[in-house]
């Protein structure tokens, strides 16, 4: 199981190096984290954008790259320069560089040559807070806006997928809400309601869902007790699932501006991993999130 970062670089030691297409390469930010995972033999990346631009932080951070770079006029058509790299089999992975999601996110959607696969795409964001040793996932921070009820069942889905290949065999899902209690007038209690029933009678499994929870009884048992919780989810959940986006963006990027928790992002249920951070996100976020995309990628590869 890998509980914390650095277990999972410890067990990246033995892969082979991915071919990661980063679109909008032309930060800083993104370029030292690319650096630090193609030292570490983790990637060979191609940098695609404003290769004048990307030349120069390159020389500023003292990265001398020898690899493959291609120069694009604009955002869209890097983005779709880089999807057609990973849809094509040229790249193993995508990976966001200095542009809204939004762009990129369109170009994966995009039907000809994007990287749809047949299920929902959702947002994936990595927690390690520092007071445990654990990855917590929250999702959707960053993709579906408002999804529904059979959309949260496929987000859920792609977390514990990825759950899964992180080696945690039965994650427990909280689908929170601001209350533990149906509330009608508040559609994420229902829905959570229901996603928990879902997942007794077997229509979702791999998993133990409860819900509603709000936040503090999904990660504080001393809170689930308080309140008189009595669920194997309360106080122990490897995955929050979240009403929205606004919430669950929200709720990462306070934790990001408020502790001192270590932090990925991917886009899952494509056809190939995504490396979705924000453009706010550090570096170090950003290589873990290369690092998670990397592992995840050879697990399938083990698998198939
Ligand atoms: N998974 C699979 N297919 C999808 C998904 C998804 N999550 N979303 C849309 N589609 C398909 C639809 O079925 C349709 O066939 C086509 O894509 C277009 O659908 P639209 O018109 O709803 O999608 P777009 O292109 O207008 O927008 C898709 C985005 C993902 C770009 C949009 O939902 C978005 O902007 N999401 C929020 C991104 C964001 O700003 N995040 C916050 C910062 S990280």
């Amino acid at each position: 199981m890998i509980k914390n970062f650095h277990d999972l670089y410890a067990h990246l030691s033995d892969t082979d190096p991915l071919r990661v297409a980063v679109a909008s390469a032309d930060d800083e930010d993104v370029l030292r984290a690319v650096q630090a995972a193609a030292e570490k033999k983790l990637i060979i990346p191609v940098l695609a954008g404003n290769t004048g631009k990307i030349s120069g932080i390159l020389k500023n951070i003292n990265y001398h790259f020898t690899g493959e770079m291609v120069d694009s006029p604009d955002p869209e058509t890097t983005a779709e320069i880089c999807v057609k790299m990973v849809s094509s089999g040229k790249a193993d992975i995508l990976m966001k560089g200095l542009m809204a999601s939004s762009t990129l996110l369109k170009a994966v959607l995009n039907r000809e040559w994007g990287l749809r696969s047949g299920q929902l795409l959702s947002h994936v964001g990595f927690i390690q807070p520092q007071n445990m040793d654990k990855i917590i996932m929250i999702t959707d921070g960053g993709m579906n806006i408002a999804p529904d009820l059979n959309q949260k069942k496929s987000i859920l889905m792609n977390a514990v997928e990825i759950a899964h290949s992180l080696l945690v065999d039965n994650p427990m899902v909280a689908a929170l809400s601001a209350v533990e209690t149906v509330n009608e007038a508040m559609r994420s209690s229902v829905d959570a309601a229901l996603l928990t029933r879902m997942n007794e009678r077997g229509q979702i499994s791999g998993c133990t869902v409860d819900g509603p929870l709000a936040m503090d009884n999904a990660v504080s048992a001393e809170a689930a007790a308080h309140k008189g919780i009595k669920s194997p989810v309360a106080g122990n959940a490897d995955i929050l699932l979240v009403p929205n986006v606004e919430t669950g963006n929200a709720a990462y990027k306070i934790l990001h501006y408020f502790s001192n928790a270590r932090f990925a992002g991917l886009i899952a249920g494509a056809s190939a991993p995504i490396v979705l951070t924000s453009r706010s996100d550090s570096s170090e976020s950003k290589q873990n999130s290369i690092a998670l995309a990397a592992f995840i990628a050879a697990h399938k590869r083990r698998k198939t």
